[in-house]
């Protein structure tokens, strides 16, 4: 049999790109999508050519149904029956700072993107997961922000708290389809995270990482591959992964 699919959002950047790489690396065949079609079109050149591993390109935006649905019924129909993993990983914040100065466009950008996107991609990728003859999961990536609160975090931490809830929920809802659920919630990582949170501003977001070792991309798609590998029987429902500087959302050791 030839070699399952990996479905993952937001593989322009970070986690989904750092991902991307790791799969492939390891021989799984992709599915990868962004807005950024350019940036798709590299990355799926790039790992055809290091890796000898099918890749397949499919840009939309997470927050419009429409677009999940029509990219979605759009793939190739060599894809059916062998996407084994949907990854959901975009998302994004925008904006830090007290509720009752709130801009609204960003509330709505945040929650449009990381809990209506993962449930529009989620309710389109699912029958194909079932289709799957092996292998079923769904790894969603949360947050220390679905955990705790912190302050000026407001809507970000509401909406990766109902990521939290959906991955909880999704497990018990596809039980019955073999699907395996894992949540991973990463603590601060350096990735193009907080220039999206601070709109573009590089000194305010690379002052986020001064004066400590936060996680890298890396780190969270060594921990996404470790939880798509484990034995059939086994499942891992939750991990929340910091850098050791890091004890919790509000408690960094900068030097
Ligand atoms: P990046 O900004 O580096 O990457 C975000 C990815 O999400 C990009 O590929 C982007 O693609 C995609 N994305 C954003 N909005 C949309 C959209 N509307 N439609 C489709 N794709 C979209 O950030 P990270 O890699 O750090 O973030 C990945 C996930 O990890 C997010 O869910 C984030 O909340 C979470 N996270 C991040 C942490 C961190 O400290 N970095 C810690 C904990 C969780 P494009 O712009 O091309 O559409
Ligand atoms: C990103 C990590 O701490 O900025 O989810 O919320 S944090």
């Amino acid at each position: 049999m030839s070699s399952p699919y990996i479905f993952i959002t937001g593989a322009t950047a970070g986690f989904g790109e750092a991902c991307a790489e790791l799969f492939a690396s390891n021989g799984f065949n992709l599915v990868i999508t962004g807005r950024r079609h350019e940036r798709l079109i590299s990355l799926e050149k790039r790992l055809e050519n290091n890796h000898g591993v099918d890749v397949i390109t499919s840009s939309f935006d997470v927050r419009n149904e429409e677009e999940v649905n029509k990219a979605i019924d759009q793939l190739p129909s060599k894809l059916n029956k062998s996407i084994s993993i949907l990854i959901n990983n975009a998302g994004l914040a925008v904006g830090k700072g007290p509720i009752d100065l709130g801009i609204s466009e960003d509330w709505n950008r945040m929650i449009d993107t990381n809990v209506k996107g993962l449930l529009y991609v989620s309710k389109a990728v699912i029958p194909l997961l079932k289709q799957f003859d092996g292998h079923r999961q769904i790894i969603n990536i949360g947050s220390i922000a679905g955990k705790e609160v912190y302050p000026g975090g407001n809507v970000y931490c509401a909406s990766k708290h109902a990521v939290d809830a959906l991955s909880k929920a999704m497990r018990i809802d596809l039980l019955p389809h073999n699907i395996k659920v894992t949540n991973i919630a990463p603590g601060a990582a350096e990735t193009e995270f907080s220039v999206v949170r601070f709109k573009g501003n590089k000194t305010t977001a690379d002052n986020v990482y001064d004066g400590f070792d936060p996680l890298i991309a890396k780190d969270i798609a060594e921990t996404a591959y470790f939880v798509a590998t484990r034995p059939a029987h086994v499942n891992i429902n939750d991990i929340l992964i910091m850098p050791t500087a890091q004890a919790n959302s509000t408690t960094l050791l900068k030097k």
